[in-house]
C-alpha cells in the first residue's frame, strides 16, 4: 500500500497494552490496617491480618466490569512485602496471615489466571523500611526482589515504578529494566523520573482521573525527565518518543482502604466520565480498588463499577452508523475505502489519497439516528497523522459542529447533547501525512439512573 509510519510509533508491546484497554489496580498492605496512605516502615508485621482475603472475588468483580489486567502493590513505600521475599525480614512471613505461610502475590497471580486476567506488579522504589535505601546497596536489594517477582510468578504484563518519594534518589534503573526485559518479554514498564529511558507508559500528570485534550501518545524525552505535568497530561504532537499516558486513579478518595471513606466512592456516573476522559482520550485506564480489612473489594465499589460497566456496554452495543452509506473526498480504493471504517475487522481501515491531508468522510444513515457520543480511531501503528478534525451533523440542511478537536490516536471518544440527524461527517482540518482511520461510530449513552436499579447489591 505504500503507507509509511510517521514519527514516533508504538512498539508491539505498547499495542498489546492499548488493546488490553482497562487495568485494575489493587493497593493492599499494612496501610490497609493502619489507616494510612504512606506507612513509614516501622509498622509491625503482625498488623497485616486480613480475615477473609479472596483474590478471586477481586477478579470476579473486575472481570465482570470488563477489565483485562490487574496490578497489585507487592511492596508499597513502607517496604512491607506481600510475598515471603528471601531478601527482607519485613514480610508477610512474619504476619499472622496463614500463620506466616501466606503469599498474597501468589494468590493474586493464581486468581488472575483462573479468571483470564493478566497480572502486573507494583514494587515501590521508595522503601522507608530498608536500611539500604539511599545507598548503593539498595540497587542490589531492589533488583533481587524484582528478580523474585519476575521469575517466580509466571508471565507478568506490567511493572509499575511509582515515582513518589524518589525525586532525589539515584537508582540503577538500567539494571532493573534489564531484569524486567530479560525475564518478561510482554511486560510494559510504567515509570517516570530517572527511568524515562526505559518506560513505555507514562504518568498522566494527575491522580484525578483525566487525560488532557489533546492527549498525544508522543512526548519529548526532556519533558519526561523533568516530569512536566502539563506535558504529561497532553503529550506533544511530533514529540520524539512514543510513550502513551496511563490514567491512574482510585475509585475512592485514598489509594488504600479507609472505612471513613465509604461515603467517598466514585459514582457510576463519575466512572463513565472517567472512561471517556481516559480510554476515550487515547490513554490507558488504571482504576484502583482498595481491598478492605477483610481482603475484599467493598460492596459500594463493586456496585458502582458494575453499574458504570453496564452503561458502557449498553452505550457501545450498537453503532448507529451500521449500514450507513460512506463516501470520502478521497480514498485509496479498493483496499482502504472509507466504508472500511464501519467494519469490526481491525485489519481493515480507511486511507485518504496520499496527497490529501484534509479529507472529509461522510456517513449517510438509512434513516434519522439519535446519538450523544462518538468513537473515532486512527491506525496509531502508523503514527499520529491527524492534527485537527471536526465531527459535524447535518441539521435542517446546515452542518452543525459537534466537536472540534486535535488528537485521535488509538481512540478518541466524547459525549455531547443528544442530536438527531441522518448525516454525519468527519472533516479532517489538519494532518502531517495522509490520514489513516480505523473506525468511527456514533452511539446513544443512556442515563446512569436507568440501570442502577437493575443491579442487585453484590
Ligand atoms: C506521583 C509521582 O511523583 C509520579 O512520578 C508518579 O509515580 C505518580 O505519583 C503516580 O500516580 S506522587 C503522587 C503523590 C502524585
Amino acid at each position: 500500500l505504500g503507507l509509511k509510519p510517521y514519527g514516533a510509533v508504538p512498539s508491539r508491546r505498547q499495542m498489546d497494552w492499548y488493546r488490553r484497554e482497562a487495568t485494575a489496580f489493587f493497593h493492599f498492605g499494612v496501610n490497609t490496617f493502619t489507616d494510612l496512605e504512606w506507612g513509614d516502615g516501622t509498622e509491625a508485621e503482625k498488623m497485616f491480618n486480613p480475615t477473609e482475603l479472596d483474590c478471586r472475588q477481586w477478579m470476579r468483580v473486575i472481570k465482570q466490569a470488563g477489565f483485562t489486567t490487574a496490578i497489585l502493590t507487592a511492596k508499597h513505600h513502607d517496604g512491607f512485602c506481600l510475598w515471603p521475599s528471601e531478601y527482607s525480614e519485613h514480610t508477610i512471613a512474619k504476619s499472622p496471615y496463614k500463620e506466616g505461610k501466606g503469599d498474597v502475590v501468589r494468590e493474586f497471580v493464581e486468581a488472575c489466571h483462573e479468571y483470564g486476567i493478566k497480572p502486573g506488579l507494583y514494587l515501590s522504589p521508595w522503601d522507608r523500611h530498608s536500611k539500604y535505601w539511599g545507598t548503593d546497596a539498595y540497587n542490589t536489594y531492589y533488583n533481587n526482589q524484582l528478580t523474585e517477582l519476575m521469575t517466580q510468578y509466571g508471565r507478568i504484563y506490567e511493572c509499575w515504578w511509582d515515582g513518589a518519594g524518589s525525586t532525589e534518589a539515584q537508582y540503577d534503573w538500567g539494571r532493573w529494566a534489564y531484569t524486567v526485559r530479560t525475564h518478561q518479554p510482554d511486560c510494559i514498564i510504567f515509570g517516570s523520573l530517572g527511568a524515562t529511558e526505559y518506560v513505555e507508559a507514562r504518568w498522566v500528570g494527575n491522580e484525578s482521573g483525566y487525560a488532557g485534550n489533546p492527549c498525544w501518545a508522543t512526548i519529548d524525552q526532556s519533558s519526561l525527565e523533568i516530569e512536566n505535568t502539563v506535558e504529561l497530561n497532553s503529550g506533544k504532537a511530533g514529540g520524539n518518543r512514543f510513550i502513551p499516558a496511563e490514567v491512574d486513579v482510585s475509585i475512592r478518595l485514598g489509594w488504600f482502604y479507609h472505612e471513613n471513606q465509604d461515603g467517598a466512592v466514585r459514582s457510576a456516573e463519575n466512572l463513565v466520565k472517567y472512561w471517556f476522559e481516559s480510554s476515550g482520550r487515547n490513554a490507558g485506564i488504571l482504576l484502583n480498588f482498595p481491598p478492605d480489612r477483610r481482603g475484599l473489594i467493598h460492596e459500594i465499589d463493586t456496585k458502582n463499577v458494575l453499574n458504570a460497566a453496564t452503561i458502557l456496554q449498553k452505550t457501545f452495543a450498537v453503532n448507529l452508523l451500521q449500514g450507513a452509506e460512506v463516501s470520502a473526498t478521497s480514498e485509496m480504493r479498493p483496499i482502504c475505502s472509507a466504508d472500511k471504517m464501519l467494519l469490526k475487522d481491525e485489519n481493515l481501515f480507511y486511507a485518504a489519497d496520499e496527497k490529501d491531508l484534509t479529507p472529509t468522510i461522510t456517513f449517510m444513515a438509512q434513516e434519522p439516528i439519535t446519538f450523544n457520543c462518538f468513537v473515532l480511531s486512527e491506525v496509531i501503528e502508523l503514527g499520529h497523522r491527524v492534527r485537527g478534525y471536526r465531527i459535524e451533523a447535518k441539521v435542517k440542511d446546515e452542518w452543525k459542529v459537534l466537536v472540534d478537536n486535535q488528537c485521535i490516536g488509538f481512540r478518541w471518544a466524547e459525549y455531547f447533547d443528544t442530536i438527531t440527524t441522518q448525516e454525519v461527517r468527519i472533516v479532517i482540518t489538519d494532518a502531517v501525512v495522509a490520514p489513516v482511520l480505523r473506525s468511527f461510530g456514533v452511539y446513544y449513552k443512556p442515563e446512569v439512573a436507568s440501570v442502577t436499579k437493575t443491579i442487585d447489591e453484590v
